[in-house]
């Protein structure tokens, strides 16, 4: 499959960016500072025009080639970016004081907990017209009733990549990330809820447990999984693992699953039963951004319909923007998962905020990664 417009497929591309693939790294696109000092400068919440700057915080390998560069032609805005390797570790970041940042983006759940622990502000949706794009599936959703907060992204699913010509077909279940056969060949998410998750998933709870038993039971079961593992990676890491079969079986979101099908018929993803999670990812602003005008004005220019469908066209994840969809390649949407059939869709779980026992999972994910 080919990105519209380019003449290159996206592999290609990727080897070109180099460090845009590895999560948790500094790339500053069309600029050399990374922007994380809490001075800004920017004179946006002072009332002053603000400087023609825009720090993204981002999940890795998750902007169009054309996204950054095609909003400084049109804004005269310059982007630096900065990239995270879970929620998590967002979280931590803005509550370890990093107040640099205009744009972050949270999955639905830490948008909740964002919103409680008042480390995001409102959104000023007079400079977002492009709100209108959006489909009412995507708005009001639990974690921002309102969409005060936030604006979806991308959205996509969690499953099970795996190597169909060396493993044969998976069964629909969970089990085969646990099977000792595959001893050393097999990768978790380094995401705690998504992992966790799955092993709740498998004992047939659901991905927000609060049950003290039923955490414990998956406690034992992510410690049986745990020397079994080739070890817990962002999902950019263990898409070029399965990739280049140094491992046979990983847990990831869908677009790198639909991203490693693309370039090799011989794998496939499986969303697992009897559930699995169903996730949005969306925008926000931090408080204290120093530039809040650009950083509304970046996310207005996400929702246009053209750079909405250049960025899912790229990413393989699935598009919230419901005029983008004419311009989705066929070809993405043809992948097996991609479009969710509405039994599949009925049996996907999203992650939610689980209040106190987040700690309890916290707990639960640091003691099996060193167990
Ligand atoms: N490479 C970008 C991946 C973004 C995935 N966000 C997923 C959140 C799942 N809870």
């Amino acid at each position: 499959m080919q990105r519209r417009g380019t003449s290159i497929s996206r592999g290609k591309f990727l080897k070109m960016m180099g460090a845009a693939g590895v999560a948790g790294s500094t790339l500053s696109v069309l600029s050399c500072q990374p922007n994380t000092s809490a001075t800004g400068g920017g004179g946006g919440s002072g009332g002053g025009p603000e400087e023609k700057e825009l720090a993204l915080y981002n999940w890795s390998d998750y902007v169009a080639g054309s996204t950054i560069p095609g909003f400084q032609k049109e804004t005269g805005i310059k982007v630096t970016q900065d990239f995270f390797a879970s929620n998590e570790d967002l979280l931590g970041k803005l509550q370890a004081g990093a107040t640099g940042y205009d744009v972050i983006v949270p999955s639905d759940y830490m948008v909740a907990i964002m919103v409680k622990s008042d480390v995001i502000q409102k959104l000023d949706k007079s400079k977002i017209p492009n709100i209108k794009n959006v489909g009412e599936n995507y708005m009001g959703l639990s974690y921002d009733p309102n969409n005060e907060y936030s604006l979806p992204y991308q959205w996509g699913t969690t499953g099970i990549l795996y190597n169909k010509k060396e493993v044969g077909k998976l069964d629909s279940s969970w089990d085969a990330m646990w099977d000792k056969q595959f001893e050393g060949k097999m990768a978790m998410l380094a995401d705690s809820r998504e992992t966790i998750g799955a092993a709740l998933y498998k004992l047939g709870y659901s991905v927000n447990s609060k049950n003290q038993d039923q955490l414990q039971e998956a406690e034992a079961e992510l410690k049986k999984q745990q020397p079994l593992l080739r070890g817990y990676f962002a999902s950019t890491e263990v898409r070029p693992l399965v990739m280049n079969g140094d491992i046979l079986l990983g847990h990831v979101y869908s677009g790198d699953a639909f991203l490693a099908m693309s370039e090799n018929e011989d794998l496939d993803y499986l969303i697992p039963n009897p559930r699995a999670t169903r996730w949005t990812d969306n925008m926000s602003i931090p408080n204290g951004a120093p530039h809040p005008d650009n950083a509304n004005k970046f996310i207005n220019y996400i929702l246009d319909a053209k750079v909405g469908a250049a960025l899912s066209n790229y990413t393989y994840y699935n598009t919230p923007n419901e005029a983008s969809l004419p311009d989705i390649d066929p070809a993405l949407k043809d992948l097996p998962g991609y479009t969710l059939a509405s039994d599949i869709f009925e049996r996907l779980e999203v992650i939610e905020d689980v209040g106190k026992t987040t700690r309890e999972y916290e707990r639960i994910f640091t003691e099996v990664k060193s167990a």
